[in-house]
């Protein structure tokens, strides 16, 4: 005889909205566990026990258990799909997903191997039997930016972070892939911008084939890749392998050799963001396209003789927010062209005098963010909030409870404004960040971000209930392979690290 046991997998119909698939709602009205008759296996009987203990993270909405415990096996474990879910048996994300998650479920254990050494190692207890879980994210949009032009990232290093966004239901990476130091993406169209502007023109770049990896790793996972092409200040990088886009800087009358933002007055700029976005609409297959568009250095632009007769031209005068967002206007208009929704950074909102032809705004700025989340919401729009989310500085005052506290609807306004907010973002700038120590600055301390964008806020809201659940997480982390940081003192149960 041998165990049934299943893991009811289901998928709630009407699922729409910026939210991909993911496990983890998949798990919607999940974790029924089936059960067949019970068995008997010779002599020796290994069981292993379902881990749902405290280390649940991000909360569920709705977690109830029983004391009963039922043994789980990895013979007789299967996940199924749930008879009213809304994927079909052979959905090929839900059944690569199955496979992940029977890995995770039982880490030491391979098909066809019945070692019961292996087994007996993983013997453990949990504190419930079972289980039902009812699930939905509190926000459609929880992301994070990770920086690849400050620092290079490697491929495999990206991956992995998909891995660990997973567990902790991101599902969004924003791909801040450019920047002032460095133009790591390999573009067909523009081979010179990583030739000349990567800090290595072959180890340093994303090829299409690095991209298109990283999108259906992050796809399987839930993951929408949402790639941000900053403009028009953050390009010094665009420069090396462009001439003519970026602004001649002038000093006392004449150019100085510097160069500031992409130079707004010529029309072969928009030729070639035309050109550019038309390539890279195409390779990143998401809806949502990230324009960047903040803190853009005036003085250069200022400077131009040749910019201040186009400002002239134009009826600008002097105001060089008139120009920026006129810049701005055109690349949102050439990206809906490309059929993509822009999403741009709160500073584009804030010198934008036709707010309405934007779309999504990302508010990053410190101070009064949530005045700024109002303001955006006022005027329609939807909200991506940042500010209080910034984890690329160490330090004493950036401890997990800071990014745990925040409050995103705590702003005066109607029920239809707070629907604007879709979400929020955690910023790993990449100033002070690679490869080396990328995880451990992450982990937890985005779990403590991703339980706010994802639980109920009434359920989440004391720091001393989530330190031991969050404790237990970090712990579940490290036995994926994930780097995560110790929040305090303590051991992890199962360390193998
Ligand atoms: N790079 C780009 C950055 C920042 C921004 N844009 C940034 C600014 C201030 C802080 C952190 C990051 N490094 N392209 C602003 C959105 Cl504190």
């Amino acid at each position: 005889t041998s165990t049934s046991l299943a893991a009811l997998v289901s998928l709630p119909t009407g699922h729409h909205g910026i939210d991909q698939l993911h496990l983890s709602e998949l798990q919607g009205v999940v974790l029924g566990l089936l059960f067949g008759a019970v068995l008997a296996t010779f002599l020796l009987f290994v069981v292993v026990f379902i881990v749902i203990s405290l280390g649940v993270w991000p909360l569920p909405q709705a977690i109830t258990s029983s004391t009963e415990r039922y043994p789980l096996t990895p013979q007789a474990f299967c996940f199924s799909y749930g008879r009213r879910s809304a994927a079909r048996p052979g959905c090929s994300v839900l059944d690569a997903a199955s496979e992940r998650y029977f890995s995770l479920i039982f880490p030491d254990y391979t098909y066809g191997s019945t070692g019961l050494e292996t087994f007996s190692q993983l013997v453990y207890q949990d504190d419930f039997g079972s289980t039902k879980i009812e699930d939905f994210p509190r926000f459609q949009f929880r992301g994070i930016l990770l920086d690849t032009s400050r620092h290079y990232l490697p491929v495999k290093t990206i991956l992995k972070s998909l891995d660990a966004m997973a567990y902790n239901k991101f599902n969004v990476f924003h791909w801040h892939i450019v920047d002032d130091p460095s133009f790591p993406y390999q573009s067909h169209t523009f081979p010179d911008l990583s030739s000349k502007g990567a800090f290595h023109p072959m180890t340093h770049i994303y090829t299409q084939s690095d991209v298109r990896r990283v999108i259906s790793y992050a796809r399987l996972r839930g993951i929408r890749v949402l790639p941000e092409f900053d403009s028009p200040g953050h390009t010094k990088s665009w420069g090396k392998g462009q001439s003519d886009l970026l602004t001649p800087c002038y000093k006392g009358g004449i150019p100085s050799g510097t160069f500031g933002p992409v130079n707004p007055a010529l029309p072969s700029t928009y030729q070639f963001m035309e050109r550019l976005f038309k390539e890279v609409s195409a390779v990143f297959p998401d809806s949502y396209i990230h324009l960047g568009g903040d803190e853009v250095d005036l003085s250069c632009w200022r400077s131009n003789p040749y910019v201040r007769a186009f400002m002239q031209k134009m009826g600008f005068g002097v105001d060089f927010a008139k120009l920026e967002a006129f810049y701005m206007e055109k690349v949102v208009n050439i990206t809906s062209f490309f059929n993509k929704t822009s999403i741009v950074w709160q500073d584009v909102f804030d010198y934008h005098e036709r707010r309405s032809s934007l779309s999504v705004v990302e508010v990053w700025k410190e101070g009064c963010y949530l005045c700024e989340v109002r303001r955006v919401a006022k005027a329609g729009l939807r909200v991506i909030l940042a500010s209080p989310w910034y984890l690329d500085q160490p330090g004493p005052t950036h401890n997990w409870a800071r990014y745990y506290t925040v409050w995103p609807l705590a702003f005066k306004g109607t029920e239809e404004q707070k629907s604007l907010v879709i979400g929020g973002e955690v910023c790993m700038w990449g100033e002070y960040v690679d490869a080396t120590n990328l995880a451990p600055r992450l982990w937890p301390r985005a779990s403590a971000a991703a339980e706010r964008l994802w639980s109920n806020e009434k359920q989440t809201s004391s720091v001393d209930k989530a330190f031991p659940r969050l404790q237990d997480f970090r712990c579940i982390l490290l036995r994926r392979g994930i780097q995560a940081e110790p929040l305090y003192v303590g051991h992890c149960k199962h360390e193998y690290h």
